[in-house]
């Protein structure tokens, strides 16, 4: 008997969009191996909540962006440091769509997120610049959420910003390691696990979720 989430649990699956897929302007390892396991986890949630990385092609966060600067330094914004990236999840394209093998049809939300061209926006809660809410919290507030599963793309930025956010916001937090795939920069994963621990969100795999 599969396990079956209810009214109080949300599924969060984060920015499994073409572009972080292997061949993908920004492409995460692996990153298209997390879409089956997505799949079997989405069968057992009631409430399923999708982000999409959503960017103006002037963004801040592309490297194309900043004359002189090469994909993955990081540079200084008035917000902070802010790792450059190469052009990728630009509003409307392929590379923003979705990608075609997620099936999760009662996905009743999308949160849009990054379309601030002067501010980034990892986390599906909140923007880089710390201020800014995405309306998330007040959306699953209101539906009655008391603990969010994240999943998706990538571990060490949007995955944990998200769970961490989740957490900062009064949500329990739940990372499902082996749905998730990292792009791990000077080791940002192991960075990434430490916070989540000090944050108190949970790392779980599937297969304990589901049996
Ligand atoms: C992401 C870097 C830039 C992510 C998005 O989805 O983790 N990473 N934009
Ligand atoms: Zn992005």
């Amino acid at each position: 008997m599969v396990k079956q989430y209810g009214p109080e649990d949300c599924l969060l699956v984060i920015d499994v969009q073409n572009d972080f897929m292997p061949g993908g302007a920004l492409a995460v390892a692996h990153g298209d191996e997390v879409v089956p396991v997505i799949n079997r986890l989405a069968a057992a949630f009631a409430h399923v909540v999708l982000t999409q990385d959503w960017h103006p092609a002037g963004h801040v966060s592309f490297a194309a962006n900043h004359a002189g600067t090469q994909p993955f330094q990081t540079v200084a914004l008035p917000y902070g440091q802010q790792v450059l990236w190469p052009t990728h999840c630009v509003q409307g394209s392929h590379g923003a769509a979705l990608h075609a093998g997620l099936d999760v049809p009662h996905a009743q939300m999308v949160i849009r997120k990054g379309h601030h061209r002067q501010v980034d926006s990892y986390s599906a809660f909140m923007e880089a610049d710390r201020i800014t809410r995405t309306g998330l919290g007040g959306y699953l507030r209101e539906r009655g959420v008391r603990r969010v599963f994240c999943v998706g793309l990538a571990t060490d930025y949007c995955v944990a910003w998200s769970a961490l956010d989740a957490r900062a916001a009064g949500f329990e937090a739940i990372v499902i390691e082996d749905a998730c795939r990292a792009i791990d920069l000077g080791g940002s994963l192991a960075r990434a696990w430490l916070d989540l621990e000090a944050a108190g969100a949970q790392r779980l795999q599937s297969a304990g979720l589901l049996y």
